[in-house]
C-alpha cells in the first residue's frame, strides 16, 4: 500500500514531538496524518487559555515556530509584554505580541461555546495546516508537577521555576472527567489507523496524560495498528527538556530502557515497536525482553532531513510486516 493510502496517528507532546510531526507531515499525505497534542501543559494566563503543545505543533507543521526555541513565533515581538511589565503585570511566561492573538482568539472561540477541538481544527486551518490536529480531550486536565512537599503547577515547574527543583511525580488534575475527543474516538473505533506512532516526547508530561484520558490507551492497544515509539532518551540524555533529570530523580534509569520499563508497566501490552539510537543500540536486547521489537536507526533531528528520514524509518517499520 502506499505510505499516502495509509492514516497515521501521532501522539505528541511540545517541541521534539513537533519535530517527528513535521517529519511525518512530509512523508504523508495531509489527511493521512492525524495528530493527538498533549493539553495537560495548557492553563489560564491572563486571562486567557494558553495551549502550548498546540501551538507548538501547529506552528511547527505550518512552518512559523521559532527555529531556536521550537516553541513561538519566528520573528517574534514583545511588546505588548514589555507593556505589561511597566503596569507591573505578570511577564515571567513569555508572550510575543502576534502569539498573543492565538491567545485571545482561542480564548474568545472557547468563551462563546466552541470545543477546543473544534478550535484547534479552525486554528490550524487558518494558518494553512493541512493535516488533522486533535487536542487530546475537550476537557481541561491540568498537570501538576509534586516536588519536595511542594505542588506546582507545570508551567510553573517549566518555565517558572526552570525545572530546576527535583520531582517525586505527577498529578493530572481533571483527568478522571475527561475523554478522548470526540474525531479521535470515532477513527479509534472504526479502527482506521494503519500505524500509532508515539513521538519522542517526555513520558511523564507529555504523553502520559495523553494515554491516561480514560479509555485512551486501552483503545490504542485494542485497535488493530502496530504502535511505535521513539525513544525520547538518546545516550542517557533527553532529546529535549527534562525528561532524563526527572528519571533520575524517580529513581528510573535515565537510559532507553528505562523509558521501555515504564511503558510495559503502565500499559502492558501497548508498544509493538521501540526505536532507539544507534549510541544506544546495546539496549535492543533489554528492550526486546519487555516484549517489544527493538528497532535501531538515527533519532537525533537537528535538520529537517533528519526529520523526514526517522519518520520514514518508523513508518517503514511498519509497511515492511504487510
Ligand atoms: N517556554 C519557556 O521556556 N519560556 C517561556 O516563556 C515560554 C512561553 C511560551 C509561550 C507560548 C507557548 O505556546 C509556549 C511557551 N513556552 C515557553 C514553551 C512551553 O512552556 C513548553 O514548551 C511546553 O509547555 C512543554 O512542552
Amino acid at each position: 500500500m502506499p505510505a499516502e493510502a495509509r492514516n497515521v496517528l501521532a501522539l505528541t507532546g511540545g517541541v521534539g514531538g513537533a519535530k517527528l510531526a513535521l517529519g511525518l507531515a512530509d512523508c504523508l499525505a495531509p489527511e493521512a496524518l492525524h495528530l493527538v497534542a498533549n493539553t495537560g501543559d495548557d492553563f489560564e494566563h491572563l486571562g486567557l487559555h494558553i495551549s502550548p503543545d498546540i501551538d507548538t505543533l501547529i506552528y511547527t507543521l505550518a512552518g512559523l515556530s521559532n527555529p531556536q526555541q521550537g516553541w513561538g513565533l519566528d520573528g517574534e515581538t514583545f511588546h505588548a509584554l514589555e507593556a505589561l511589565g511597566r503596569l507591573g503585570g505578570e511577564t515571567w511566561f513569555r508572550l510575543g505580541d502576534r502569539d498573543l492573538a492565538t491567545h485571545l482568539w482561542r480564548s474568545c472561540q472557547l468563551a462563546a461555546g466552541q470545543t477546543l477541538q473544534e478550535v484547534t481544527a479552525a486554528l490550524a486551518r487558518s494558518l494553512g495546516v493541512a493535516q488533522q490536529v486533535y487536542p487530546m480531550c475537550n476537557e481541561a486536565v491540568r498537570t501538576n508537577v509534586h516536588c519536595e512537599g511542594r505542588v506546582l503547577p507545570f508551567q510553573r515547574y517549566f518555565v517558572g521555576e526552570r525545572c530546576a527543583p527535583p520531582v517525586s511525580g505527577f498529578a493530572f488534575d481533571g483527568i478522571e472527567r475527561a475523554a478522548p475527543v470526540p474525531a479521535l474516538r470515532q477513527l479509534l473505533d472504526r479502527g482506521a489507523f494503519a500505524q500509532v506512532v508515539i513521538c519522542p516526547s517526555n513520558p511523564f508530561v507529555s504523553i502520559d496524560p495523553i494515554l491516561q484520558v480514560p479509555g485512551l490507551w486501552q483503545a490504542l492497544r485494542e485497535q488493530p495498528a502496530p504502535v511505535t515509539l521513539v525513544s525520547p532518551i538518546v545516550a542517557g540524555a533527553a532529546l529535549k527538556g527534562p525528561a532524563a533529570k526527572m528519571m533520575a530523580e524517580l529513581g528510573v534509569p535515565a537510559s532507553a530502557t528505562g523509558v521501555a520499563q515504564h511503558y510495559a508497566r503502565r500499559y502492558p501490552g501497548l508498544l509493538d515497536h521501540f526505536v532507539i539510537d544507534h549510541s544506544d543500540g546495546t539496549l535492543a536486547a533489554d528492550i526486546a525482553a519487555l516484549g517489544m521489537q527493538a528497532a535501531v536507526t538515527s533519532t537525533v533531528m537537528t535538520t529537517r532531513e533528519h526529520k523526514r528520514a526517522l519518520a520514514q524509518f518508523v513508518l517503514r517499520l511498519v509497511e515492511s510486516e504487510r
